[in-house]
């Protein structure tokens, strides 16, 4: 608890048996009050891990992607009574050790949503993200920038905490299970008037680190350019996207 609020961190877990621990473990003891894991139907020990290490866990009873993934993470969060809510890739990829400073900035009350930038941090390629997914990562978030008139370091980040208002709002269930689930939840929170601070979180690309491949991340490119469209033409007036709709389908 911080100042009476409940703090839960979700883990969106597809095989990640070899880093969950290493994940879990870095983050700060006594900073949170419950980790939530979910598993999209591993190959690989995650479940067995996640419950020798005591977290609270659910499982997906077939593969159902990485939106999927996250959507249960965060109504299991809100049926947590979780207040604020941080999300971290389990692949040991982003540092848990910045939790506090988020959960603090979300505390000032000058934000809703907090995200952690590799790009901010400065050190992504050094910490091994491929060349090719940091032009990608730099292409996507200009765009993103000039459609939505924002001045983000990145939108791309797999550590990001949110107030339990953002996840009541947004209608989250209208979203992709796939990837750009991620773009479109910020997509939203803009376009529904959230504001979003960012801290610079180093990255680290570790052999036992999930990374999808070349194929699956040009169609998250592609739908995040889809995402951008979608949102001027709503603001514009010229088409209305289900993403954007206020009774759109939520998470409770
Ligand atoms: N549910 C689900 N999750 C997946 C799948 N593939 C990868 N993930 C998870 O999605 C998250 C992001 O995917 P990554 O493979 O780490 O992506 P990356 O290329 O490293 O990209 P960044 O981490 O954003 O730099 C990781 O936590 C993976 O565990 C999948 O098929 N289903
Ligand atoms: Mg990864």
């Amino acid at each position: 608890m911080i100042n009476g609020k409940k703090v839960v961190v979700i883990m969106p877990a597809y095989n990640a048996e070899k880093t969950l621990e290493k994940t879990y473990s870095d983050i700060p003891k006594g900073a949170v009050d419950e980790v939530i894991v979910v598993d999209d139907k591993s190959n690989d020990n995650t479940v067995g891990v996640a419950k020798r290490l005591g977290l609270t866990i659910f499982t997906h009873d077939e593969n159902k992607g990485y939106g999927a993934n996250q959507k249960t993470c965060y109504k299991k969060a809100l049926e947590s009574e979780a207040d604020i809510i941080i999300m971290i890739h389990p692949d040991y990829q982003y540092t848990p050790k910045l939790i506090p400073a988020m959960i603090s900035l979300l505390e000032s009350g000058e934000y809703d949503i907090v995200l952690g930038s590799r790009i901010l941090a400065q050190n992504a390629i050094k910490g091994g993200m491929p060349v090719y997914k940091y032009i990608a990562n730099r292409f996507l978030t200009l765009y993103d920038n000039i459609m939505l008139n924002q001045k983000l370091s990145e939108y791309h980040t797999g550590l990001r905490a949110f107030s339990r208002k953002v996840l009541e709002t947004l209608p989250l269930l209208e979203n992709s299970d796939d990837f750009v689930f991620d773009n479109q939840i910020l997509v939203q929170a803009v376009y529904f008037g959230f504001r979003i601070g960012e801290i610079a979180c180093p990255a680290k690309y570790a052999n036992d680190s999930s990374s999808i491949n070349f194929t699956r991340s040009t169609v998250y490119g592609l739908n995040v350019l889809k995402t951008g469209l979608q949102y001027v033409a709503q603001k514009g007036g010229i088409f209305q996207s289900n993403i954007f709709k206020k009774d759109g389908k939520k998470l409770l």
